[in-house]
Order: C-alpha cells, then sequence, then structure tokens
C-alpha cells in the first residue's frame, strides 16, 4: 500500500486500478493465497486475493447477478446448480433467487475466503445461509471427478489465471465441466476483460476449446468499475439447440426483480451483455 492507495497492477500491463483505502482491516497468508480485506474510500469494503480486486461492496452486484442470471434465465429448467470458486457467497445470494432453482452447490478452495467473508462481508456470505446452499472446501477440478451430469448450470467464478485457480483456465477443465453437466445444461465462466490483450488471448484458447465441446459457444460483456479496464467478461456454452442465449428462457417480471433487489440484471441487459463490440468479435473466433 502505498500512500493509502491498493494498486492492482499485475492483471492490466502498463496500467493499474487503484483504491483509496481507509483501512486495512484484514491481511493473512491462507495456504493457498495472500488475502486482505480492506476498508476503501468510495467502494466500501473489498476483498482482495494475491494482489487482485475480487470483489467491492459497491459494484459487486453487477458481477454476481451477471454471472448467475446470464446462465440460469437461458436455461429453460435450471435446477441444479454448482458454482466453482465463489468463497465469498455472492453468487449463492443470486442464484436462489431464480424460481425454479433446487440446489446450489458451491465448490471453492479456501475456507479462510469463505471465513472472512462471514466476518467482513456478510452482505455476501449471507447466500451460504440458505438451505439451497451447500458449501464443499475442495478443489473445482477435483470435485467435478467425481460427479458426473449432475448439474444444469455450472458457473466458474473463479479468480484469474494465477495461483491456486490456473487449472480452471485448462482444456481438461471445460472437458470436466461438460462432463458434470445433465444434457442441455449450460456453462459460464468468468474471462476477464475484452480489453486487455492477456484476457483476450485466454478468450481465444477458451472459445476454441469450448466449441470443441458444445454447440453453441458465445461471450457476454458487462460493465463494473472495480475490475481493471471496467470490464469483464463471460463465456458461456450449451449443447442445447434451443438455448438461445440473446432471448431469456425466463423473465423475471417487475415485481419479481423488485422482490428479489436486483439492481443490475434484467432481461432486457441479459439480450444487450451479448452484443458484444465488433473488435472482439473479429479476434475472438466461435462466439
Ligand atoms: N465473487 C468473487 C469473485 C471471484 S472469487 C474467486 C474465488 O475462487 C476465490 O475465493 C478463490 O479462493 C476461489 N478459487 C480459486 N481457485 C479455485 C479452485 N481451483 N477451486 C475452487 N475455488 C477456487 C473472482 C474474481 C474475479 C477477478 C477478476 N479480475
Amino acid at each position: 500500500l502505498q500512500q493509502g492507495w491498493f494498486t492492482e497492477s499485475d492483471t492490466w500491463p502498463g496500467a493499474g486500478l487503484s483504491l483509496q483505502v481507509e483501512e486495512v482491516l484484514h491481511k493473512e497468508k491462507s495456504s493457498y493465497q495472500d488475502i486482505m480485506i480492506l476498508q476503501t474510500k468510495s467502494f466500501g469494503k473489498a476483498l482482495i486475493l494475491d494482489n487482485i480486486i475480487q470483489c467491492t461492496e459497491f459494484d459487486e452486484f453487477s458481477y454476481q447477478e451477471m454471472i448467475s442470471f446470464l446462465p440460469l434465465c437461458s436455461h429453460p429448467n435450471p435446477e441444479r446448480i454448482l458454482v466453482v470458486g465463489g468463497g465469498d457467497g455472492g453468487v449463492a445470494r443470486e442464484a436462489v433467487k431464480h424460481p425454479k432453482v433446487l440446489s446450489v452447490d458451491v465448490v471453492e478452495i479456501d475456507e479462510r475466503v469463505v471465513k472472512l467473508s462471514e466476518q467482513y462481508l456478510p452482505f455476501m456470505a449471507c447466500g451460504f445461509k440458505h438451505d439451497k446452499v451447500t458449501l464443499h472446501i475442495e478443489d473445482g477440478f477435483e470435485f467435478m471427478k467425481n460427479n458426473a451430469q449432475q448439474f444444469d448450470i455450472i458457473i466458474t467464478d473463479s479468480s484469474d489465471p494465477v495461483g491456486p485457480n490456473e487449472s480452471l483456465f485448462q482444456k481438461t477443465y471445460i472437458e470436466s465441466l461438460k462432463r458434470s453437466l445433465k444434457p442441455g445444461g449450460i456453462i459460464c465462466s468468468q474471462v476477464g476483460s475484452i480489453w486487455i490483450k492477456e484476457d483476450q488471448d485466454t478468450m481465444i484458447r477458451l472459445s476454441k476449446d469450448c466449441s470443441a465441446n458444445f454447440k453453441k459457444v458465445t461471450l457476454a460483456t458487462i460493465s463494473i468499475p472495480s475490475y481493471p479496464t471496467g470490464n469483464i467478461s463471460f463465456i458461456l456454452a450449451t449443447d442445447n439447440e434451443l438455448v438461445n442465449f440473446k432471448v431469456p428462457a425466463y423473465s423475471f417480471t417487475l415485481e419479481e426483480m423488485n422482490k428479489h433487489k436486483l439492481k443490475h440484471y434484467s432481461p432486457d441487459l441479459h439480450s444487450a451483455s451479448f452484443s458484444i463490440p465488433r473488435f472482439a468479435r473479429m479476434i475472438i473466433p466461435h462466439i
């Protein structure tokens, strides 16, 4: 921390994303990564892993709602949900809002992320309290080896391809996602920003691996100020030819959106998220 600012510099070569810090609430080295909880000046509390911002109180809803409802609302009957990563509880909190969901399994590798989220980020960790949610402390990759054809939706809410989650960006991971899906299931993985060359390379590679395994592959992109470049994108894929990602299979009514306090996702923005800039479409094949 230099002069009261935290800068994430590893993920955006030649540039950096900085947050002004009021207090370092917690700092430790877990068995998997360096963990920090910061009280920031204008983004509320922030969870930092290995010097990468995972979420901030101010804008986490954008990421958590979109990574959850883009796949869930694209599926006609999303009953069984798996979240790989997601130790803050935010995706679990969102997924249970979908009326068809029967169970949400969250597989987080680092128990300390869960414990610290419960302590400092209860507005997200509340996701773990729901009866439909089961938490497993395990490597997501290992978990899937023992769970073939179990899930309608698998959301990879993982950190960037450095540290413990490197395996989550490999071809064998995509193959194991496919094995763990029920017929017609949908996968959705965080793949970084369309503005960053290194992330584009990940997208190019994953879009190839996905199209080798799935009939339909697409990219969605959203706006979020606390990730580098203010953008994060998701790769979604399915074998269900009836799925049209641009047209939600389930549309939340205004009443439901208000009841569930949705602040970012709407059926309208669902469709719009799959309209990506031309440069990205030209670089990334198969989407
Ligand atoms: N919703 C917050 C966003 C995240 S959190 C990513 C989580 O994935 C972390 O808690 C991390 O401990 C966990 N994780 C990493 N590797 C594995 C693994 N192999 N199995 C299970 N969980 C894992 C993502 C932030 C995106 C950042 C964008 N720059």
